[in-house]
């Protein structure tokens, strides 16, 4: 099918939103990735004839644009060769770990860049293929950041956004990077640059005053051909209504009674549930509730600490090293102090349907999020969406971007293993009238800044800073 030049609302991110399948009589079909952001963005893209680029997650097929479910989806395809490159390389070897603190070591490979650059390049010619004239172009995350300006100068007549889903670091740390220029650059093609706290904004604007050499004021850029760039914070939410109602369904309500059963009815579940990924901190969380079940305030018979941690990631080597270290770790706690049939730690490697998901959650009494720096973090947002009776306690690590919104939790610092088993312990101790107070405020917070709030105010405001060149939105529909 053809949708050159027809889309009013391009979305351009890594992946498309859904999954190849094959189903058993050897079909191959499509599976949509359930998700926020998707079904955020579903309703304005039915209303605008909305196109999404991305890659369909599978090598070397060169696929055709289609239609699933009323999206027109537009696959990418990446060579072996750009996947190790341009995916676990620069993107996931490079700036993950740069942009997180540098909680592991970033490498810097000049062939890693060199994918980056042409991967980049063949995103921002399809969008320029796609989009309509005057049209919105919405360029998503890190692997993307050079976009928005090859976009620019193949498309001036283009409004065009970005949005950084993880932390933007401190110009101390991006420094580093022998391609920060570019990369600063390649973001101020854009009109709006969206990050999901107000900090990562002023990094940005301080880099590029400092680096570019742009004329900056507050949230504002100059450039010497007269285009303004705005840099601001758009704190992502999740569907916290569509959440709430899974949690609340007969189904998820039995599931949530069989986990606690089949995990033999105790007092208190504990829940963490993370990518198996380095800057979550899953580490240092199980460490110290070890160390409070070892000093006897925890005790496995009646209390259990449940994690999840589903696969990702897992050739680049960090990862692979990683999963290593959380195994032996559980194995060693488990072997030291657990009974039989009365693990400390009952530990999952593996992913769930999001059905499963809220059954968790909702089977939880204390919810454990302990990044050493995130971006948002969902799952706390997701925890809270689905505490409807408003009981449940969420210890959350300060230097999660949901910190911010979600003050009324047990806020602890990941570095500080006593501070952390403190913080758990008054979580578990809190009277009723406290942990109720709490979640309320917190349940306050999140179903009023759904991200649905998110994706209309990224794309207002947008559509308010260029409103010269481009067509406005049409509203969405709501199906
Ligand atoms: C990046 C940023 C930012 C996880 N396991 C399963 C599953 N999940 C879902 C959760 C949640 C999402 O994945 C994870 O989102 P997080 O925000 O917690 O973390 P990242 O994956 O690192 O996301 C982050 C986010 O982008 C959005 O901007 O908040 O800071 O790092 O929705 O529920 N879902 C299902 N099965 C699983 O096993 N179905």
């Amino acid at each position: 099918m053809s949708v050159s030049g027809s889309a009013d609302l391009v979305i351009v991110a890594n992946r498309l939103p859904v999954d190849r399948v094959r189903s058993d009589d050897g079909e191959v079909g499509w599976r949509k990735s359930p998700g926020g952001l998707v079904s955020a963005l579903e309703p304005v893209m039915r209303a605008n004839d909305g196109a999404w680029i991305g890659w369909p997650g599978s090598t070397d097929t060169d696929l055709e644009p289609f239609v699933d479910d009323g999206l027109t989806l537009i696959p990418v395809s990446l060579t072996e060769l750009e996947i190790e490159e341009f995916y676990e390389g620069f993107s996931n070897g490079t700036l993950w770990p740069l942009y997180h603190d540098v909680v592991a070591k970033p490498e810097f490979h000049r062939e890693w860049w060199d994918s980056y650059v042409v991967v980049n390049q063949r995103f921002a010619n399809k969008a320029a293929e796609v989009a309509a004239e005057g049209a919105t172009v919405w360029v998503h995350d890190y692997q993307m950041q050079l976009v928005p300006r090859m976009l620019r100068e193949l498309r001036p007549d283009l409004r065009i956004g970005f949005y950084l889903h993880i932390p933007f670091p401190p110009a101390e740390l991006f420094q580093q990077l022998p391609w920060r220029r570019q990369i600063l650059e390649g973001l101020l093609g854009a009109d709006i640059v969206g990050f999901q706290l107000g900090g990562a904004a002023q990094n940005f604007i301080r880099l590029v005053r400092q680096r570019v050499g742009h004329k900056t004021h507050r949230d504002m850029v100059y450039l010497p051909d007269g285009r303004t760039v705005q840099a601001a914070a758009y704190p992502i939410s999740i569907d916290a209504k569509d959440f709430e109602e899974l949690a609340r369904s007969e189904s998820v309500t039995k599931r949530a009674i069989q986990i606690r059963e089949a995990l033999g009815d105790p007092k208190r579940i504990l829940l963490g549930i993370d990518r198996l990924d380095y800057t979550k901190g899953i580490y240092p969380r199980l460490r110290a509730y070890s160390e409070l079940v070892h000093d006897g305030h925890f005790d496995v018979e009646d209390t259990v600490f449940v994690q999840v941690a589903t696969p990702s990631r897992e050739r680049v080597e960090q990862y692979r090293v990683l999963r290593d270290e959380i195994d032996r770790l559980v194995g060693r706690i488990n072997g030291d102090m657990g009974r039989i049939g009365r693990p400390v730690i009952s530990y999952m490697h593996s992913s769930y349907p999001r059905h499963e998901m809220a059954a968790l959650y909702r089977a939880a009494d204390i919810m454990v999020v302990t990044p050493y720096r995130d971006g948002m973090n969902l799952v706390a947002k997701e925890y809270v969406a689905c505490r409807f009776e408003n009981d449940g306690a969420l210890v959350l690590s300060e230097f999660a971007g949901a910190a911010d919104e979600l003050r009324q939790a047990w806020q602890i610092n990941p570095y500080d293993i006593n501070g952390m088993k403190a913080a758990i312990l008054e979580a578990a101790h809190a009277d009723e009238k406290e942990t109720s107070r709490r979640m309320k405020a917190m349940r306050r917070t999140v179903l009023e800044n759904d991200v649905e709030h998110w994706a209309t105010s990224f794309l207002d405001e947008l559509t308010a800073v260029r409103p010269a060149h481009g067509k406005s939105l049409r509203p969405a529909r709501r199906s």
